[in-house]
């Protein structure tokens, strides 16, 4: 790089350019800075299950949901999950808590809400929420913007309410705040068969749930799936702006929901992905790829939302550790073999609810800037 492009703007005169957003208030470091899945975790928000209900049914879900879950959903939407799974599965998020805790990264919790208030729009009503267990889901930070996602389940119309605290203190020491356009979710956004093939969402109005993207610094790789559209695709794609390039990945995966069991990076260079899910194409060039190991949960273990396969839904603190599920043996003994740390913690009841620990957390800070790590 040539001298004279170093120079800080102090020596050459000019008023020093903000090294982050916030635009003439006061702020002393980025609250809010997160640019991969694997730097150093500083701050982390980690969901809780605080009045958490069954969803209500939609037929959408046909296409992504266990079909065990059909009859469930349609006449316990809106009603509490079972004890003693339930307070078992809190119990586990809370230890979660302490563990990143003890690892030195600072931990939030949303903010309590009543799931079991139903609601309406002009178009349709729902009996309840949800929960606020996994805020992968509905929030995304990139860089120092907290990113709201418009979700295309009606149960979740205001999960990001829970987080509206933390979000509007972030917002206030400085990050950037970007809700996506509120999603109508009219009858117009759904495939009349949502189990015909393609997509159990139409192309009508922008929808994703976060967790179908995943950072690689400038680089960001996006599954299309039953939650998320090309329009939402192309909205987040314009709103984060031309420093970040977003690669549409194609993944075997006919129920495809969130892409954090299908591929997820661990490392600069260290990719785990779902062998019966992906196959790695130019992209991952010049990185390397392992497949995890196949889950250990027992068959007739509850599962309402997702497949055992949350068992790579593993939580990277920095490049050489990983917060991964104790039963998932196979799992810990290659991570350890590839030259990770692993912290085990229990995690089977969350994964009933439907995701592990990279769904129950999201990132507020890791240490590091944008960097380019992708073969494009
Ligand atoms: O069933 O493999 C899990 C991701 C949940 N957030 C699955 C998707």
């Amino acid at each position: 790089m040539p001298q004279g492009v170093q120079r800080s703007v102090r020596e050459t005169g000019e008023e020093e350019a903000p090294s982050h957003s916030c635009r003439g208030e006061v702020c002393e470091t980025q609250v809010v800075r997160s640019y991969t899945e694997w730097d150093p975790l500083e701050e982390v928000v980690v969901g809780h299950l605080d009045g958490a209900v069954f969803p209500a049914w939609q037929a959408s879900m046909a296409a992504t949901m266990p079909e065990s879950s059909w009859n469930l959903f349609r006449e316990q939407g809106g009603r509490p999950f079972p004890e003693p799974h339930a307070s078992a599965a809190q119990r586990e998020l809370d230890t979660l808590a302490r563990v990143l805790e003890l690892e030195g990264v600072k931990v939030a919790r949303p903010e309590p809400a009543n799931q079991e208030t139903g609601f309406a729009t002009p178009h349709w009503q729902s009996p309840g929420g949800l929960y606020a267990a996994m805020p992968r889901d509905s929030l995304m930070v990139v860089g120092d913007t907290i990113i709201e996602a418009p979700m295309s389940w009606r149960c979740r119309y205001h999960e990001s309410d829970s987080f509206r605290t933390l979000i509007k203190s972030y917002f206030l020491k400085g990050a950037n705040w970007l809700p996506a356009p509120r999603p109508q979710l009219t009858d117009d956004l759904f495939a009349p068969d949502p189990r015909a093939g393609g997509y159990a969402i139409t192309e009508f109005e922008p929808v994703f749930d976060a967790a179908d993207f995943i950072r690689f610094g400038r680089d960001i790789v996006v599954q299309q799936s039953h939650v998320t559209n090309e329009f939402g695709i192309r909205w987040l794609e314009r709103a984060l702006g031309p420093e970040y390039r977003v690669h549409r990945i194609e993944v075997n995966d006919p129920h495809a929901m969130h892409i954090d069991a299908t591929i997820l990076p661990l490392a600069p260079g260290k990719l785990l992905v779902n062998g019966q899910r992906y196959i790695p194409n130019a992209l991952f060039a010049d990185w390397e790829v392992r497949v995890a190991p196949a889950p250990t949960l027992p068959y007739d273990w509850p599962m309402y939302f997702c497949s055992p396969w949350v068992s790579m839904n593993v939580l990277s603190l920095d490049p050489e550790t990983v917060v991964v599920e104790s039963h998932e043996e196979p799992l810990i003994d290659a991570l350890t073999d590839w030259g990770f740390r692993c912290i085990p913690v229990d995690f089977r009841h969350l994964y009933s609810l439907g995701g592990s620990f990279h769904c129950v957390t999201v990132d507020i800070r890791r240490s590091g800037g944008i960097g380019t790590y992708l073969n494009v």
